[in-house]
């Protein structure tokens, strides 16, 4: 059968112009209504102005919302795709690479380079993959949508304010679908709060100066509690007899009791104790997939990210990197 996709379009104009136009007017509205709140939020109106031209609502980044792309895959797969050797060789070369800075970075925050490394490499590939969405628009399109409006908007107002500071211009501020941004995929919020001028430019620029994208990420994980003496945790073995309810997060021992409790490394050798830490089991793949004791500093990879599927690859990655 010949489709006349002629008659077809004109068709869909007539049915879907109303209703578009409807929703461009409801947008432009709340467009009014934002600049309104920026304005008394302290942002300039030259800013709001040219952030806010031209921004329409992106369909994909709604569609990209209601999607839930975690949960189904296990541990075991999640951590063959994030952790690759590619990635693994990638991290070890350019830790070689930017070796001076990384480590006067270490040592100011006090945070071992390799997690640096790591998770600029889980983040974005180590800058290859910073997504490439206007954050304005992109953070506009989520505030405007009824799912975590109040959420957004404050971060729309916040990135507003990073432009207005002089960090980086509206049409460079790009990131992640849902606004999270630069090398590191800080969300503005984020930024306002652990971004650093690491190369003293007066400007904090987490897209393109890797000085500020190294001291930033530091300084997230310094201010986030990280204690340089301990390492993030270990892969261990578990006895056949640990049951659910001595995994998780929630129970934390001190080492000594693991050790009591006939955790031991991989080999079965003992575990290090070291007097008055503590530590908690985690298996992302329950008590039969890979298990691993967990220190504080697991805990401070989770406030970026609150996953153990997560912070786990993060210690893995950063242990590789550093060998
Ligand atoms: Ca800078």
């Amino acid at each position: 059968m010949k489709i006349n996709f002629k008659v077809l379009a004109l068709t869909a104009t007539m049915i879907f112009t109303p209703v578009m136009a409807q929703a461009d007017d409801k947008f432009d509205a709340w467009v009014v209504d934002f600049k309104k709140d920026a304005a008394r939020k302290g942002i300039s109106e030259k800013t709001v102005n040219q952030a806010m031209a031209g921004v329409r609502p992106i369909p994909r980044i709604i569609e990209l919302d209601r999607k839930q792309p975690e949960g189904t895959m296990t541990f075991a797969k999640y951590q063959k795709r994030v952790i690759n050797d590619a990635r693994v060789a990638q991290g070890r070369r350019l830790y070689k690479q930017h070796r001076t800075l990384l480590d006067a970075t270490a040592k100011k925050y006090g945070v071992p380079a390799q997690y640096i490394v790591s998770l600029w490499g889980i983040e974005t590939s180590y800058g290859n993959n910073t997504g490439g969405f206007g954050v304005v628009p992109a953070l506009a399109t989520l505030a405007y949508d009824g799912r975590r409006s109040s959420y957004f908007r404050k971060e729309l107002i916040n990135a507003l304010k990073i432009i207005d500071a002089g960090h980086i211009s509206h049409s460079k501020m790009k990131g992640s679908w849902a606004g999270a941004m630069g090398q590191n995929q800080f969300m503005p919020s984020s930024f306002h709060a652990y971004a650093v001028d690491g190369n003293n430019d007066g400007k904090r620029n987490i897209w393109t100066s890797l000085p500020d994208v190294f001291a930033s990420t530091a300084n997230y994980l310094s201010k986030s509690g990280w204690k340089e003496d301990q390492k993030w945790g270990r892969r261990v073995r578990i006895p056949a007899h640990f049951t659910k309810n001595m995994i998780g997060l929630k129970v934390k021992h001190d080492l000594k009791t693991w050790k009591k409790l006939g955790v031991t490394l991989l080999g079965g050798q003992d575990i290090p104790v070291v007097a008055g830490m503590k530590a908690s089991i985690v298996a992302p793949d329950g008590v039969k997939g890979s298990t691993y004791l967990v220190y504080g500093n697991y805990r401070v990879i989770m406030k970026w990210n609150k996953s153990t599927y997560f912070a786990t690859s993060v210690g893995l990655l950063a242990d590789q990197i550093a060998q």
